[in-house]
């Protein structure tokens, strides 16, 4: 198992370097210390060529705009928090408004711009990064100091491993996840509508026009949300249904996952023969399929366009402080956080 890095720059006074992990079947995955950002992940079609599944961006200058939050692990709090507020124990938090007058992926400097220091760790049997970041009380109007830990591990299996962990010295939210945009066809040379997906969830949820959850679960059956037995992502933007097109014609919502570690979340792309197989213990996944990326994005030399990638942000439920119908990401003090996300890779 291998591990190289490059020094690629500076932010905020710190070294920031890509780093590169490659397995014993030529399977590589290349990330950042800022924002713990995927850059690359290189892998076979069925005949044989190694291309790049995923959007990123060619210097770090872009990855310090990434108005589409491409490969970044997104915290303190994945998704939107509505008005950009939220109280615990009686008092009233304010958070910054990026998004209208909502809160986004944990605000203006939110764990996607920040520069995280590393360990590695290179053995027969697999190769890890371990990010590590302490968020100060306070910062991006979050209560409590939260120490934060993201593992990336890659083994022979062809299996990558998302880590995250969390502790707090007082009451906070937490809901982190990856927000890496995938597309199997290799190096762009499709968009994903052609791509087939499989989720196991019998219900999502209902947005309002802000993309906000609405706190009401709707049943996927005869829906083009139902994606139990598969379905080609062109469906959903193709769809009349009014949440496809609240979503800016697509998916841009999170559904509940009905099974755990078990190949609840399968993306195909039947050109290449590439499967994805992603499989976590996190209550839901956020399946964005990248209506709104804007055409002035440079993707590794291709123009940026809607549907260059999709998105399958696996995390607790978004906005959950506001509706007690939901999970909690409440984390209280002293709690340790540990939630994965595990990704297979193959071909067939
Ligand atoms: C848009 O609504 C979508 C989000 O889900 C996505 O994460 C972001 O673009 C990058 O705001």
């Amino acid at each position: 198992m291998l591990i190289n890095k490059q020094l690629i720059g500076e932010v905020d006074g710190k070294s920031v370097y890509e780093y590169t992990l490659k397995n014993g079947n030529g399977i590589e995955i290349s990330c950042l210390n800022y924002g713990c950002a995927i850059t690359k992940m290189i892998t076979p079609d069925n005949k044989g060529n190694y291309e790049n599944i995923v959007l990123g961006f060619q210097d770090l200058a872009a990855y310090q705009d990434n108005p589409i939050y491409a490969g970044v692990v997104v915290g303190r709090i994945a998704g939107r928090i509505q008005d950009a507020q939220f109280t615990l124990d009686g008092k009233t938090y304010t958070l910054a408004s990026n998004d209208g007058q909502n809160h986004l992926h944990g605000g203006l400097r939110g764990f996607h711009k920040v520069v995280w220091d590393v360990k590695t760790l290179d053995t027969e049997q697999e190769v890890v990064i371990e990010f590590s970041y302490t968020s100060l009380d306070g910062e991006e109007g979050y209560p409590g100091t939260l120490a934060t830990k993201v593992t990336y591990t890659l083994n022979d299996q062809n299996e990558f491993m998302i880590h995250y962990y969390g502790q707090t010295d007082q009451e906070t939210l937490f809901n982190p996840t990856n927000h890496t945009y995938f597309n199997l066809s290799g190096n762009v040379k499709q968009d994903i509508s052609q791509h087939s997906l499989k989720i196991n969830s019998s219900q999502f949820l209902e947005l309002t026009q802000e993309l906000m959850p609405t706190g009401k679960f709707i049943d996927v059956k005869d829906t083009v949300f139902d994606f139990r037995n598969g379905r080609k992502i062109k469906e959903g933007i193709d769809s009349s249904d009014s949440q496809n097109i609240i979503a800016g014609r697509g998916y841009d919502h999170p559904f509940v996952l009905d099974s755990h570690y078990n190949q609840e979340i399968v993306l195909h792309d039947e050109k290449s023969g590439r499967n994805l197989v992603v499989e976590s213990d996190a209550v839901g996944v956020v399946l964005y399929t990248g209506n709104q990326i804007p055409t002035n994005l440079d993707i590794h030399g291709v123009k940026s366009r809607p549907y260059l990638g999709l998105c399958l942000e696996t995390q607790g439920l978004p906005d959950s402080i506001h509706h007690p119908n939901f999970p909690s990401c409440i984390l209280k003090k002293d709690q340790k956080f540990s939630t994965m996300t595990k990704y297979t890779f193959s071909v067939g």
